[in-house]
């Protein structure tokens, strides 16, 4: 039976390739193809077992959805899918990502210069041939070409926005676990590590039998073709190209085999060196003494952390940059947990245009999955539709109050999320602002300027006295949009001096402030984070996990991040800011 999370990922792949054939991003079937994923994500029930009439039910399923849906339960595949697969093969599509790339001029490519993927693409631009299109010229060409640059999509190297891999990596591990005979399934790799870009899955299984995973594997829905099917290792690619390796282990060797595929490489080699400096070995099956052949360690991976003089490394820090003289030295640094986390400091509701969930909602979230306090911060005045005006604002205080009433043992604070101007200048006024117990400020808009102009405006919003928080600080949508141009020394220095926090957002396709950036500020303990989900629906505060490895992958210490306070802790350091500015 389709899981939820196999019917989102196809009703979005159907909406992707919906884009090259209506011609826009923003077509009615495209943007009724993208609701219905939405709906399905946030439903609890298995909708394979719906009928239709149920189905379009649900808010923001059609009828036509819910005949795909269907079709795709009963026969396992989608005609129209299919038709539009073989139409936009992987590499054109991935055309379509780049910025200033839409889909119609996708498709002017293909048919005026038969441009079919990103290499074809570079070839063009190296020949300026873009120019000569409607619409293009050499601004366009050397916008395209920094984008293809800074995104990381380089022909055959071309790597996944981990938003894409996740869900289908963990359909893989999921399914291969109830395959009998199979002790454990993990995805290891550069997506254990938590890079926010995958080059290709790396899926390890602890069996006796390989065969019968080997079969399971190759029949699984996601799996399109098959590249290679051995004994012990198959190779397959989903239906957008994304590369899947599944290997067998045995049991006893999976620690040993796990420490390997999850690398890095440079991780390996440092431990492969300290192996050696033992007379030992290490590789993908064992830990043994060259001497005797014997096995040091195998099972797991802490035992062999262990037989290395090592304290266990956490996936996220196996980067190869001091994690393993860290390790050696006990010099580690405490990182946060997800159960550290007691409250979440951005969070919409329907009050802001783009909130999907009730403010009641939300807050009865925060409430059942224990969170201490919360902040409210909806979109304010100057972004269009979503933003509240003053009115709003104070309506929403009423509501507040009210709920404060209802929930005695959960702090709300009454926040915004401020739009930070190409300027710096920012929503509301000055008094206003600082009436608000909490303001994240965050860029919105003009994502091109130069990096003196984007450093200039976010040091300038610092330095508000009501803004506690930089939100999502690059504004980067991971494979989408680059972040902007900023000097995030200049930006940890203005913070740390002015007791401006940082936020580290856990939307999988933002993880902002990325984790290069944040591991930058590891040596230093003056600068303040929080990790907030930047929620507008209430199944979205199950997102602070990813936050949270990516907290952990920039090395940042749990007593940095500020919602692990307690509240009253939390509060009088919240506070502060504000009342200096009062004071002095
Ligand atoms: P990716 O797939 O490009 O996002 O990054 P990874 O890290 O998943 O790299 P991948 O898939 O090529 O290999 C998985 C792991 O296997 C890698 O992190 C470390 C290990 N590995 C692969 N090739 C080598 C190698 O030549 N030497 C060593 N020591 N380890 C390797
Ligand atoms: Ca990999
Ligand atoms: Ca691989
Ligand atoms: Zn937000």
């Amino acid at each position: 039976m389709a899981t939820n999370r196999e019917l989102v990922r196809i009703i979005r792949e159907y909406a992707e390739l919906l884009k090259l054939e209506e011609g826009s991003p923003q077509a009615f079937r495209v943007r009724a193809y993208d609701k219905a994923a939405d709906a399905l994500g946030e439903l609890v029930e298995p909708a394979a077992e719906m009928s239709i009439a149920e189905l379009v039910k649900l808010d923001g399923v059609g009828k036509a959805t819910a005949e795909k849906i269907q079709e795709y339960v009963a026969t396992g595949s989608i005609a129209k899918l299919d038709a539009l697969r073989e139409k936009y093969p992987p590499s054109l599509v991935e055309l379509t990502r780049i910025p200033g790339l839409g889909p119609k001029t996708v498709l002017l490519l293909r048919d005026k210069i038969n441009v079919n993927n990103v290499a074809e693409l570079k070839a063009a631009l190296a020949k300026q041939q873009l120019r000569e299109l409607p619409g293009l010229g050499a601004k366009s060409e050397a916008k395209i070409a920094k984008a293809i640059d800074r995104l990381g999509l380089h022909g055959k190297d071309r790597r996944s926005p981990i938003i894409n891999v996740l869900p289908i990596a963990r359909e893989v591990v999921e399914a291969l676990r109830e395959v009998p005979g199979v002790k454990q399934a993990e995805y290891a790799g550069s997506l254990r590590r938590f890079s926010d870009t995958i080059g290709d899955v790396d899926v390890l299984v602890a069996a006796s039998k390989p065969g019968p995973v080997m079969d399971a594997f190759v029949n699984l829905p996601v799996v399109a073709r098959v590249e290679a099917h051995g004994e012990t290792k198959t190779t397959a690619l989903t239906a957008e190209g994304l590369q899947i390796d599944v290997r067998v282990v045995a049991p006893g060797e999976f620690g040993a085999a796990l420490l390997y595929f999850t690398g890095s490489k440079a991780h390996n080699i440092e431990l492969r060196q300290l192996a050696i400096d033992q007379g030992w070995t290490l590789n993908e099956y064992e830990l043994a003494d060259v001497a005797t052949g014997k096995s040091v360690a195998a099972r797991t991976e802490n035992a062999i952390y262990k037989a290395l003089g090592l304290r266990f490394v956490e996936p996220e820090l196996r980067e190869g940059v001091g994690e393993v003289a860290a390790a050696a030295a006990g010099k580690l640094p405490r990182l946060v947990d997800v159960e550290d986390i007691r409250g979440d400091l951005h969070v919409h509701s329907t009050w802001s245009g783009d909130g999907r969930s009730s403010l009641d909602d939300m807050v009865r979230t925060a409430s059942e999955r224990g969170l201490e306090y919360i902040a409210m911060t909806e979109h304010a005045e100057n972004l269009a539709i979503n933003g509240l005006s003053r009115e709003q604002v104070t309506e929403e205080a009423a509501e507040l109050a009210r709920l404060r009433e209802a929930y005695p043992k959960l702090t709300i604070l009454q926040g915004s999320e401020l739009n930070i101007g190409p300027d710096g200048s920012l929503d509301y006024d000055h008094d206003f602002l600082m009436d608000f117990d909490w303001c994240v400020a965050s860029v919105h808009s003009h994502f091109d300027l130069p990096q003196a102009d984007q450093t200039a405006r976010i040091l300038t919003a610092i330095a508000h006295p009501a803004v506690n928080v930089i939100g999502h600080l690059t504004g980067r949508r991971i494979g989408k949009r680059p972040g902007i141009e900023v000097d995030v020394d200049a930006v940890f220095d203005a913070a740390a001096a002015t007791g401006t926090a940082l936020e580290i957002n856990c939307h999988l396709d933002r993880l902002d402030v990325p984790a290069d950036m944040l591991r930058r500020a590891r040596e230093r303990s003056d600068v303040t984070f929080v990790i907030s989900t930047d929620s507008h629906h209430v199944n979205e505060f199950a997102n602070l996990r990813w936050g949270v490895h990516n907290a952990r992958r920039g090395w940042v210490q749990k007593k940095l991040v500020a919602n692990t306070w307690p509240t009253h802790r939390f509060l009088e350091w919240a506070r502060r800011k504000r009342d200096t500015a009062r004071v002095g």
